[in-house]
């Protein structure tokens, strides 16, 4: 299966964070980093704190979605991940955003992420790495740029 992972960060050393995620994700057992975007500086988005640093990576894997999602948290907590409330600041944040072209609702998972097709920091990233992704039940993501047209983001050379 090919998942996609968002992974965002504004507390500490952001950029550090996202940097040693990716390497965390290509080092879990049953999955293999395929591919990893640019670093984005990006304005935080209904969440209060400090410009955030935002990437998305693809890998393969053979986790179920559940397992991969606990994955996910066990990074996040190694990087000392609080959630005081929702949206807060954080170290580092890892969402699965696909999961191949699977859709799942349950009490602690929704694949696609409801939200990602209105965030400048996901689309950005995703298409770099997956020009054609399509968010099932929705459409070609690249569609979705113009409506985020009005939320910063750039670039980390
Ligand atoms: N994550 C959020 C809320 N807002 N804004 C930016 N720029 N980047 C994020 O990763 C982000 C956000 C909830 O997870
Ligand atoms: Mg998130
Ligand atoms: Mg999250």
């Amino acid at each position: 299966m090919i998942a996609y992972i968002g992974i965002g960060a504004n507390l500490g050393d952001a950029q550090g964070n996202v940097l040693d995620a990716i390497a965390r994700l290509g080092a879990l057992p049953g999955a293999t980093l395929i591919a990893s975007s640019s670093l984005y500086r990006t304005a935080p988005i209904d969440s209060g704190g400090g410009d955030y640093v935002n990437a998305v990576a693809s890998i393969e894997t053979s986790l179920g979605a559940q397992a991969l999602l606990e994955a996910l948290q066990a990074i996040e907590l190694a990087h000392g991940r609080e959630r005081p409330y929702r949206n807060a600041p954080r170290t580092l944040d890892l969402d699965l955003l696909l999961y191949g072209d699977g859709t799942i609702a349950t009490g602690t998972l929704t694949v696609p992420h409801p939200r990602m097709h209105e965030r400048a920091f996901v689309l950005a990233p995703l298409l770099e790495i997956a020009p054609d992704a399509v968010i099932p039940g929705l459409g070609p993501a690249a569609g979705f740029v113009p409506r985020v047209a009005d939320q910063f983001i750039a670039r980390i050379a």
